[in-house]
């Protein structure tokens, strides 16, 4: 998703804040993860919003980087055997089968606080963005969307994956909205943006696991017909979000298309 410029320098951002030629298990099982091919869809996220409001994308790549590490913690936590219990994260071993389970817990952690220690470096505008992303991801947020799925509530389907993975995609938006000053009329939408987003992304992933594993599945609750006419819902509001908004939202379109096909 990310081009291939910007990509390194969300790399070399990220690396800045590893040490160099470490050795060390902890640092190893970070950087095995973190640099593993991934799609980048929330440091996008953030580019493209701030985009909306002529920000360059150098500007944003801090904070790129530090959702891209919150994301990855999420990853590995949720592939340890006490939560999803999955060999297999972008396209390798996970990390707990890589390493071992505690360097995998380890290494969420640590990817978790770097976040943060990244955007701590940064201006006062950051203190807005550290709410905004503590919110979507902890107790109130992704962490509780995780506990809710533990307990495999299907009636409360929706609410998980609003709180699980709809936040952070909206966190994204916020982020970029926040550094480009836009109003609060204009954050909120794009905010509702990166929730309609997020939602979709999520139900293409039911979809997609469907086949695999029925239990705790959007498609069990709606049926095959009824997750298209919830997606095509979805997508109209994301679409009538991005109406909403001045400036150059091609981005934001191209990302909300790329969702849609899930490719
Ligand atoms: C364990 C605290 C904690 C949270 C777990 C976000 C989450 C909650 C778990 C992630 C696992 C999961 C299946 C989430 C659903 C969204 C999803 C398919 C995430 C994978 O994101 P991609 O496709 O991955 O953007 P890449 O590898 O491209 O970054």
């Amino acid at each position: 998703m990310l081009d291939k410029a910007t990509k390194s320098l969300l790399i070399a951002e990220i690396d800045k804040f590893l040490p160099k030629n470490n050795q060390d298990e902890l640092v190893s099982a970070m950087r095995y993860m973190l640099f593993a091919p991934a799609k980048y869809i929330r440091p996008f996220l953030v580019i493209a919003s701030s985009r909306v409001f002529n920000i360059e994308a150098v500007r944003t790549i801090p904070i790129a980087a530090a959702i891209e590490c919150i994301h990855t913690y999420s990853l590995i936590h949720d592939d340890l055997p006490c939560m999803d219990n999955s060999d297999i994260r972008r396209g390798q071993l996970s990390c707990h089968k890589k390493f071992n389970e505690a360097t995998a817990v380890l290494a969420g952690d640590a990817l978790l606080t770097i976040a943060f220690e990244i955007l701590s470096l940064l201006n006062e505008k950051y203190c807005e963005i550290v709410k905004v992303l503590s919110k979507a991801i902890g107790y109130r947020g992704m962490i509780k969307g995780q506990v809710m799925d533990i307990h495999a509530d299907s009636d409360k389907i929706k609410e998980i994956h609003s709180l699980k993975t709809a936040k952070l995609f909206a966190a994204s938006c916020e982020a970029g909205a926040i550094i480009g000053d836009a109003t609060n009329e204009q954050r909120e939408i794009l905010h509702d943006y990166g929730m309609n987003l997020g939602l979709i992304f999520q139900a293409q992933d039911d979809i997609e696991d469907y086949e695999q594993d029925e239990t705790n599945n959007l498609v069990s609750v709606l049926g095959k017909s009824g997750i298209k006419d919830y997606i095509e819902d979805l997508f109209n509001k994301a679409s009538s979000n991005l109406n909403d908004l001045p400036g150059n939202t091609d981005y934001l379109y191209t990302v909300l298309n790329k969702i849609m096909k899930n490719d």
